[in-house]
């Protein structure tokens, strides 16, 4: 059984969301079911880029790992592409057996049996500006797909005042679980530095919009990647 890696790296940060700060070795799978319009993550979703995704077996994406991290358990992030359309149990058995802690970041459009072993599961719903279109059955799913022992979030990128009435309902609809709001980010070209005032704008912007709304239940998150590397890749 082989797996389609677009890169292993870290250990780095991660950037956003519920583990934001902690440090963490990624796992970009390749492949994706959704095309985003601000996707920032192309390279592991398109497959003009396929010929750069390498064929690894779970025994040897375990290993990088280990030797990432130097044999030291820390946090593995899961993410992609949509990392649910590969089958990443024997990688998360190895690693949990090891002592490492797992978890993914997913659309929430595949439930994978293995959801059931993550430590932490970050369900992303897509808002309207990305251009998808959520299919809450499936979306119902992968909450299924949970373990008993996995911590379940749900992450919501904001661009505009359409996403935030999207943030919104879907707060509404799952009351439940712990939730996190960052601005979308347009500028995701690599070669292109980020203009941090802008970003700083976009979260000030997300920030007030929130508080406006007398809403008091999600965190407001930046993107601590982007503020420290831009869209540097393999950090
Ligand atoms: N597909 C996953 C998600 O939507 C991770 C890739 S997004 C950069 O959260």
């Amino acid at each position: 059984m082989s797996l389609r890696i677009c890169e292993i790296f870290g250990p780095t940060i991660q950037g956003e969301g519920v583990l934001i700060g902690e440090p963490t070795v990624f796992v970009r799978t390749g492949g994706c079911d959704y095309r985003c319009s601000w996707c920032d993550s192309l390279h592991a979703v398109d497959s003009a880029y396929r010929h750069d995704w390498e064929v690894m077996t779970p025994t040897e994406v375990w290993d990088e790992i280990v030797h990432l991290s130097d044999h030291r358990p820390l946090t593995v992030s899961l993410s992609g592409g949509n990392p649910a359309i590969q089958n990443l149990a024997p990688v998360i058995e190895m690693g949990q057996a090891a002592g490492y802690r797992f978890a993914c970041e997913t659309q929430g459009s595949i439930p994978a049996a293995w959801f059931g072993r993550l430590d932490t599961l970050v369900l992303s719903p897509k808002p309207p500006s990305s251009g998808e279109r959520v299919v809450w059955e499936r979306f119902e799913d992968c909450l299924k797909a949970a373990g008993p022992h996995t911590q379940v979030v749900m992450k919501i990128v904001v661009f505009d005042e359409d996403d935030f009435a999207f943030a919104r309902a879907t707060a509404a609809s799952y009351p439940d679980l712990p939730l996190y709001l960052q601005p979308g980010n347009r500028e995701v070209d690599p070669a292109t530095p980020v203009n941090l005032d802008v970003a700083a704008k976009r979260l000030e912007w997300l920030v007030q919009q929130t508080l406006a709304a007398k809403w008091f239940r999600p965190r407001v998150l930046p993107q601590l990647h982007v503020m420290i590397w831009g869209n540097k890749r393999g950090v």
